[in-house]
């Protein structure tokens, strides 16, 4: 609050993390800008129209058009706090790429003013803020601490879950200096309900949101890991997973899949590996969960292959279905897709490959799931949407199909398999 009036906020990047926060901030009576750089999703937000269609909860404060969309950094020059979203991918070589949050960085400071608080919400790992951000926004000779603050609090969205959202979701935020970190909290907890922590630096900050995410990479991989040599042992992982998961502490299941999609799981581990390797310490564990967990595109193909031989057919021309494109089930999301890599797989060997997921129809080769059915002879499961794990097996039976790799274990295997079609899950 600045003078009793309530602060005006910059938000840079209006996608799945930026958006939500700038719904938030305006439903709170912060005067809301948004930067993104496409052009048409600017034009929809300024004519009411929500461009996260998975999130229908932003539609009043969207309609309402509380938030002023730009390309430009104009904004920048009259907020009181501006926080940047921006994603933080890799390269095709796995490592970090810091572009977008440099970019934006440079953007900001050519129209940072005294007495701004700059947060970086994009999940980085720790030292980023201090080594990349701060040098930019200080290289005309401002001073963290003096004519600005900096501070990190991570993004925590978990896209389509139903409940923890930007308003509930706990937050930790770290800053160079207390001062920081005391306007940065202030700031999250006049937006959120949930607790927001302070962290004992902005480097605690930076490292927690790795950690969360690098733990999940790790138990992914454990089970995956356990899905191999369970299958090898003839024991259903799935079944032992649910029958640990019946003790109510300290146990958190993980289900073994066709493999780790999305910017956040597949991403971040690499972040903490080279930055630590750059510190002379080599994350062995970190990087074996990462190739476990990327061989599993291949480990499913390799099922197809011996299931294909079961019945003396070639993988070239025998017409393969993968159902589903998106990282993960009901939300049209492609990054680091497991579907993607499988896909190569088969291209490589010449297989006859149809493909078809709702959320993608542009890059579906079939227009529903009935006459993609009616188009192979085998199918990958690669993501568990909704519509695909309530298909009926008879559904299969009815259209020939021969073979089902469940990549999801989220089908019947008994019904499957009692219908005469070869069925092979992940460590089932
Ligand atoms: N996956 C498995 N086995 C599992 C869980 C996930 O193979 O037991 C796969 C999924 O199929 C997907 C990938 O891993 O391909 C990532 O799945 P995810 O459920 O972790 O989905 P994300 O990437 O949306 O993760 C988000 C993250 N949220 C943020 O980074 C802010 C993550 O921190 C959350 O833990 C996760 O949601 C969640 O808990 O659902």
């Amino acid at each position: 609050m600045k003078n009793n009036k309530k602060e005006i906020v910059t938000i840079v990047g209006l996608g799945y993390v930026g958006l939500p926060l700038a719904v938030l901030a305006a439903g709170k009576g912060y005067k809301v800008f948004g930067i993104a750089r496409d052009k048409h999703n600017i034009n929809l937000l300024n004519k009411g129209i929500n461009t996260l269609k998975d999130d229908p909860s932003l539609e009043a404060i969207i309609k309402k058009r509380l938030i002023k969309a730009s390309w430009s950094y104009e904004s920048v020059k009259k907020s009181d706090i501006v926080i940047v979203c921006v994603p933080t991918p890799i390269d095709e070589l796995n490592n970090p790429d810091l572009t977008p949050v440099m970019s934006a960085s440079k953007s900001i400071l050519k129209n940072l003013r005294k007495g701004q608080l700059i947060i970086i919400e994009s999940t980085i790992n720790p030292g980023v803020c201090e080594e990349v951000v701060q040098p930019i926004l200080e290289s005309t000779g401002k001073k963290v601490g003096q004519d600005f603050e900096l501070a990190h609090c991570p993004e925590r969205i978990d896209p389509g879950n139903q409940k923890w959202n930007v308003r509930n979701i706990p937050r930790c935020v770290g800053s160079v200096t207390k001062k920081g970190a005391l306007r940065a909290a202030k700031f999250y907890r006049s937006i959120l309900d949930g607790e927001v922590r302070i962290m004992k630096s902005i480097k605690e900050a930076e490292a927690t949101k790795i950690i969360e995410n690098t733990f999940r990479d790790i138990n992914i991989a454990y089970v995956n890991e356990l899905a191999k040599s369970f299958d090898k042992l003839g024991i259903d992982v799935h079944d032992v997973i649910q029958g640990a998961a019946t003790k109510p502490f300290a146990f958190m299941p993980h289900y073994p899949s066709v493999g780790v999609g999305g910017h956040c799981i597949a991403v971040d581990p690499y972040y903490l590996i080279e930055r630590a390797r750059k510190a002379g310490f080599d994350h062995k564990f970190l990087k074996l969960a990462r190739e476990i967990n990327n061989s599993m595109p291949q480990y499913s193909v390799d099922k197809l292959q011996s299931a294909l031989n079961e019945l003396g057919l070639p993988i070239k021309g025998t017409r393969i279905g993968i159902l589903g494109l998106s990282y993960k089930a009901n939300v049209g999301d492609i990054r680091e897709s497991p579907s993607k890599k499988v896909i190569g797989l088969l291209n490589d060997l010449k297989a006859n490959v149809h493909v078809f997921d709702p959320y993608f129809p542009d890059q579906s080769t079939e227009k529903d799931l009935n006459s993609f059915l009616k188009n192979v002879d085998a199918i990958i499961l690669a993501t568990n949407h909704k519509e695909f794990v309530e298909l009926n097996p008879k559904e299969l039976k009815k259209n020939k199909i021969k073979i089902v790799i469940d990549g999801k274990n989220a089908w019947d295997k008994e019904a499957i398999k009692n219908l005469g079609i070869i069925y092979k899950g992940i460590g089932r």
